[in-house]
This record gives structure tokens, sequence and C-alpha cells, in this order.
């Protein structure tokens, strides 16, 4: 049994339209802890974090907005996931995705400092392969995994502590990349499993794929799902809807698959927005995912070993 440790990270900075910072009291309200307590995994939630004040921190690119407070969300982050890590499995209940220039710098650095490889599954309509130089939205949710591969043009931002080789990203259900991302992405080494490569050729070995090079490697993998990874169909409470998104089944299958793998080491959360959802549809999916995730299942089998 996991013990799972519940962190709220209301971060609204890093887009656009106001809500997300709704996101951990949402989880709560859907029974988050209920779920993982229900699995027979311990629960603790150590509340929500608070960034301190910005520091007036700017940059050459004029359409970046929240900067500062950004970087202050970014530090306390990484500090919360950093002081988890050793204690059980951090959740981060977002909040919009820029959360994870902490969250990931967090499990980068403890990765590093217990000498196992830190990998990364993104399951997103977007790459968020945007540096503060590329992003013409300004939006520093669409930048995470460009920070956490080390890219140049972060600078107002602290070094990112282990930068991620692109062996070790995988990119899921991906359907929306603007041109500089895809520039930027060309040169490296991540899988992309586009909505396209999952048309084709279904949820499950692509996957597998990835996950048995985590478990050849001994990694540890973090997860970050982004609410627009599923179809906006079933899952309306988010401010960038993609059409053509995961489908019920789909999502639960992969969560399926990593909890079988046993491999995830933590979690994030992300773009969940309340103000837009449907009698709270998309919170309670949400939760349901992570059910599967920590090992709820239709009927028991035996499971495939890594
Ligand atoms: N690529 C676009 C931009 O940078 C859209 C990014 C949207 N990102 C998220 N998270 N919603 O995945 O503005
Ligand atoms: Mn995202
Ligand atoms: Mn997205
Ligand atoms: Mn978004």
């Amino acid at each position: 049994m996991t013990h799972c440790i519940l962190i709220g990270a209301p971060v609204d900075e890093g887009q656009r339209r106001p809500g997300c910072l709704m996101g951990p009291a949402a989880y709560r309200t859907a029974g988050l802890a209920g779920t993982l307590a229900a699995l027979g995994h311990g629960v603790e939630d150590r509340g929500d974090v608070r960034p301190a004040p910005g520091r007036g921190e700017s940059c050459a690119n004029p359409a970046v907005h929240h900067l500062p407070e950004m970087i202050a969300w970014t530090e306390a982050l990484r500090a919360a996931a950093e002081a988890a890590l050793p204690d059980g499995m951090p959740i981060f209940m977002g909040g919009d995705h820029a959360l994870a220039l902490g969250t990931v710098a967090g499990v980068a650095a403890h990765a590093a400092r217990i000498g196992r490889p830190q990998f990364v599954i993104w399951l997103d309509a977007h790459s968020d392969f945007h540096t503060l130089e590329t992003t013409s939205s300004g939006n520093i949710h669409g930048t995470p995994m460009a920070y956490a591969s080390g890219l140049p043009g972060f600078d107002p931002f602290p070094p990112f502590p282990a930068p991620i080789p692109g062996e070790q990203i995988c990119m899921f259900g991906i359907r929306s990349v603007d041109p500089a991302e895809h520039a930027a992405m060309q040169p490296t080494e991540i899988t992309v499993n586009d909505m396209r490569v999952l048309d084709e050729q279904g949820i499950v070995a692509p996957l597998r794929a990835f996950l048995d090079r985590v478990s050849a490697a001994d990694g540890l993998l973090h997860v970050s799902l982004d609410v627009d990874f599923l179809d906006p169909s079933i899952a309306p409470a988010v401010g960038t809807t993609v059409p053509g998104g995961t489908t019920f089944r789909e999502a639960h299958l992969v969560m399926e698959l990593l909890h079988e793998s046993g491999l995830v080491s933590s979690l994030d959360l992300v773009e969940l927005n309340p103000f837009l959802d449907e009698r709270g549809r998309t919170a309670k999916l949400m939760v349901d995912l992570v059910g599967s995730l920590m090992g709820r299942k239709v009927f028991d089998r035996p499971t495939r070993s890594y």
C-alpha cells in the first residue's frame, strides 16, 4: 500500500482564464482522499502550498505574464515535492500546468539525490515545450517540459536542478503542437505518442514500450495528467479544450497499466477549472482516474510483471 500525500497547488497564473485556483477544493469535494483510503492506501493532506511574494523579475518577451508569481510558485512547489518524496507519493492537486515547473524540478532533484533516473509521462493535448522566448501566448503553462529538459530561455527562473534526458520523457495523447515547440522537440529523443500513434496502435503497445524502459532502468516515474488529455465531451472543465482526445476507457486503461507497472512515484493533476465544470463531472472523472491509477480494478486477474 502507498502513503499518498495530497498537496494543493492552486496555481492560476500560468494562463489567462481564472478558475484553476479552485482545483484543490474541487478534488477534496469530489472525494479524492476517501477514494484513496477505500483502496487501502494511507492518505495525508498537507494543505495548499503558499508561495512567497513575487520579487519583480522580468524577461525580454513582453507577452509573458505573471513571471514573478510563477518563479515563486516554482520555488515553493519544488520544495514541497522534495519534502514529500522521502515520505510517500505526492499527488499535486492543481492548479494550471505551470505548477509542473516546480513539481518536476522537485522530483528530478530527489531522483538525482538518491541516484535513480527520473522518467516523466506527459498525458496532455499539448506538448508544453515553449520557452519564455518562444511563447507567443505568454502563458507559462505552455512551458514546463522545455524547462525540465534543460532548454535555455528560462533565465529568470532557477536553473532546472537535473535536466531530464529526452530518452526519459514520453508525451502521450498530444494533438496541439505549435511550430516553435515542434522545432525545439525535433533534435530531442523524446518519445512522442501523439493521437495519431494511439489511433493506429492503441494505448497498450506504446505505453508498455515506455514502461518497459522505465523498469529496465530502475527509474522513478512522474505522471503529469492534464485534463485536456481527455476528450472535451467527457471533460469540459478546462480552458484549452482540443477535440480528438482520449475516451473514458482509453484514459482508464492508461491508468490501469500505470498501476500494474508499479513504477509511479509522483502525480500532477492539472488544468481542472471547476468554474467551467458541469455539476462536478470533470472533477469526479479525474478522481475516478486516480482510483484506477492507484489500483481500483473491475476484476482481479493475474497481472503482467515488470
Ligand atoms: N501551445 C499553446 C501556448 O503555449 C497552448 C498551451 C496550452 N497548454 C495547456 N497545457 N493547456 O497543456 O499557449
Ligand atoms: Mn499541459
Ligand atoms: Mn494541455
Ligand atoms: Mn491548459
